[in-house]
């Protein structure tokens, strides 16, 4: 046999091998005698998170080794120091970061029968007097909780135990009567605001990139990574109303990079991972597809050629693949990038095309971006994840038209629309204890703060009138960190077991032009 044929037929058996031999022949039987208990016999997931690379793959094969060697302070996960050898550990690391053999299947009916209801009904008012709008949700990711936070007086209304690993924004129902929590493992939460219990919960995938819901408040979109799915749940019942296989007009299948709900349009707006299309799918009766465009029409007016509803999908071509994406405020154009230093583009929702590029180097984390007016026109800035800047840009020319170098890069910029300043953290770089206020008028940083030396901060969220900013210390042993908004002082610290993201309720209900939504 020729060599070239031969290596065709012998190098797909030898790539199935190849992560055999990374973690070693023993990795599946210590997986099976040790792990799968908590992490599922198909590591998808048990009491513990699941372990494949699409959760756990963000993490070094340092991190993941010592987290095994060590466990996790405060949850149920133990230390196999003692029980396993260095070697085995190693192997295991490797074994929970390689991709399943197959891949695995989430079906309608598995997501309708991994429902829960929780008692009691829900609360028919608060059940507290503190002012609803400036509610925090806070997560705690160091034990997997969450607290309800009031925002005037600081102090905790409720604190309860969430599933592992949540990520992205939780969200709120229009009426601030519920809050929504997705973890990566793609289970929904849906928790009481005003009754403070859980309300129910529902695993809408296998890995989960996140959540939005309807400017309703009636309908969930989930973006999920595994399976290749976004799932449309019902608020109310949180089960399944549709299963949308995400796929491009040929076929080929892609992850989900984000869904958001853009609230004029009455519309989810799906950006995707692996292929050149960005969707809108409009949640309102009577909506359909037709021509490229969406349109509502009276029961009876509808044309035979268009796609129909519930949920019916339009599909707008893009320029590139894309990972990440924030509105203009009127929510007609969507800035998007890949995360790979090509250009970004925006893409106009009206037209259904992309109309011009973004200059926007690195690796933008457009979803953290903000929104401000300055000298009478609308600009966008973003950070970037792989470089310690912001960018900044003119939502009118789309040009960039300020670069603030930081100290390092980091995750997320938040301001808000009563204060001067925003915050921008440092937190995957070496300066990753120090958070920086941008002057929104200057486009310069005029202070540096570190609230604790050699600790990870960042995140920051206003409260409801922008008196006061939020900090995380995400440590273990972190803290919520209060700021005046105004003088940049610390009043308060609230211990917290590494809190990361926070949310104020009437900051995103108002679609606060300063925070994520
Ligand atoms: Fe996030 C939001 C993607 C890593 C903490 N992150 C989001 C959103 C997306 C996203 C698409 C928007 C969700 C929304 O608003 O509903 N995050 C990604 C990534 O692609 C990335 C870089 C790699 C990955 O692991 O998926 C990533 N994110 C992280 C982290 O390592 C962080 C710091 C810690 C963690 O817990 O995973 C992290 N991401 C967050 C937080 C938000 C978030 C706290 C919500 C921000 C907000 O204020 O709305």
């Amino acid at each position: 046999m020729p060599l070239r044929a031969m290596i065709r037929r012998t190098l797909p058996f030898l790539l199935m091998l190849a992560p055999a031999l990374a973690w070693g022949q023993e990795a599946p039987t210590l997986y099976a005698g040790h792990c799968a208990a908590c992490h599922g016999p198909d590591r998808l997931g048990g009491i513990g998170p699941a372990l494949i690379p699409e959760t756990v793959g963000h993490l070094k094969p340092a991190q993941l080794a010592a987290t095994i060697a060590h466990g996790r302070m405060q949850t149920e996960m133990p230390a196999f120091a003692g029980r396993l050898t260095a070697g085995e550990i190693t192997a295991l690391a490797a074994y929970v970061a390689s991709p399943l053999a197959v891949e695995p299947h989430w079906s309608e009916a598995d997501i309708r029968a991994s429902r829960t209801v929780f008692e009691p009904h829900p609360a028919a008012h608060p059940v507290f007097k503190a002012d609803l709008m400036n509610l925090f949700t806070v997560v705690e990711a160091g034990d997997h909780h969450a607290i309800i936070l009031d925002g005037d007086s600081f102090t905790p209304l409720a604190r309860f135990k969430t599933r592992p690993s949540l990520h992205g924004g939780a969200k709120y129902s229009p009426d601030a009567h519920y809050v929504y929590l997705a973890s990566r493992d793609g289970w929904v939460q849906k928790y009481d605001l005003w009754g403070l219990t859980m309300a129910a919960e529902v695993r809408a995938g296998i890995n989960t990139r996140n959540i939005a819901v309807s400017d309703d408040g009636k309908w969930i979109a989930v973006g999920n990574t595994l399976p290749r799915t976004l799932v449309i749940l019902d608020a109310a019942t949180m089960l399944p109303v549709k299963v949308i296989p995400v796929a491009d007009r040929a076929g080929h299948a892609s992850r989900v990079s984000a869904v958001y709900e853009a609230p004029p349009r009455h519309s989810f707006i799906v950006a995707l991972k692996d292929v050149k299309e960005l969707w809108e799918i409009p949640t309102r009766p009577g909506a359909e597809v037709c021509q490229g465009a969406v349109r509502t029409y009276d029961a009876g007016m509808e044309s035979p050629a268009c796609r129909k509803g519930p949920f019916p999908v339009r599909r707008i071509a893009t320029e590139d693949v894309l990972d990440d994406f924030f509105f203009d405020p009127g929510y007609h154009n969507v800035m998007a990038a890949a995360r790979d230093g090509r250009p970004g583009e925006v893409v106009n929702l009206d037209v259904g095309h992309t109309i011009a590029t973004l200059d926007l180097s690195g690796m933008p984390h457009l979803g953290s971006g903000i929104v401000f007016r300055r000298h009478g026109r609308w600009l966008m800035a973003t950070p970037h994840l792989k470089e310690g800047k912001v960018s900044v840009i003119d939502m009118t020319s789309w040009k960039t038209v300020a670069v603030i170098n930081t100290l390092g890069p980091g995750f997320f910029l938040r301001g808000h629309e009563k204060s001067r300043y925003a915050w921008v953290d440092n937190a995957a770089s070496p300066a990753h204890d120090k958070v920086q206020v941008i002057d929104l008028d200057s486009l310069k940083i005029v202070k540096t703060l570190q609230p604790a030396p050699g600790k990870t901060v960042g995140h920051v969220e206003f409260t409801h009138d922008g008196r006061y900013a939020l900090l995380s210390d995400m440590e273990m042993q972190g803290a919520l960190i209060v700021y005046d908004a105004k003088t940049l002082r610390e009043v308060k610290r609230i211990p917290m077991v590494k809190p990361i993201g926070k949310y104020n309720v009437g900051n995103k209900l108002e679609y606060s032009t300063g925070t994520s939504h």
